[in-house]
C-alpha cells in the first residue's frame, strides 16, 4: 500500500539490537598488575574478530615505569595507548603493520591500551610485552600534568 513518504519520518523507528546471532562477544582486556607480562589481540596470532573493544590497564609497582615493547603489529583497525587511563596523555594511535617503537611511561606506573575493531577486515593483530624499571620522579615531572 502507498504511504506518504513523510510519514516514515514521523514514526519513531525501533532501534534493533546490533548483536549478530552466533557471534559471541569477545572477552578481552582488563586490569593487569604484574612486574612483566604480555598482551595481545584476541585470537592472536590468528585473525582478530570484528567488533571488539578491548582495554588493558597495565600497572607495575609504584615508583616504577612501564616499558612497552611491540613484537608484532598487523591491524586494519586501531590501537591506542595512553598514560594512566582512558583520558590520560595520548601516547599514540597505531594501525597498519609498522611496529610502534618501544615506549616507557613518563607520567606514572600505569599504561592504558585500547584495541578496537570495526565490522570488516581484520589481521593478525598485535603482540606486546611489558616490563618495568625503577624510577625516581623529578620535581618537574610530579608537578606537571
Ligand atoms: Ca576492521
Amino acid at each position: 500500500w502507498w504511504r506518504a513518504p513523510w510519514t516514515s519520518w514521523l514514526l519513531p523507528q525501533p532501534r534493533l539490537p546490533r548483536q549478530v546471532p552466533g557471534q559471541p562477544r569477545v572477552c578481552c582486556g582488563g586490569p593487569i598488575t604484574a612486574p612483566s607480562g604480555e598482551i595481545h589481540s584476541p585470537s592472536y596470532p590468528g585473525s582478530y574478530p570484528n567488533n571488539v573493544d578491548c582495554s588493558w590497564v597495565i600497572s607495575v609497582d609504584p615508583n616504577h615505569r612501564v616499558l612497552l615493547n611491540f613484537s608484532d603489529l598487523d591491524i586494519d583497525d586501531f590501537l591506542e595507548i595512553r598514560e594512566g587511563n582512558s583520558t590520560g596523555l595520548l601516547v599514540g594511535r597505531f594501525c597498519g603493520d609498522s611496529l610502534p617503537s618501544n615506549y616507557t611511561s613518563v607520567v606514572g606506573h600505569v599504561l592504558w591500551v585500547k584495541f578496537v575493531s570495526d565490522g570488516a577486515v581484520s589481521g593478525a593483530g598485535f603482540r606486546a610485552t611489558f616490563s618495568h624499571c625503577k624510577t625516581w620522579l623529578t620535581a618537574s615531572m610530579t608537578t606537571s600534568k
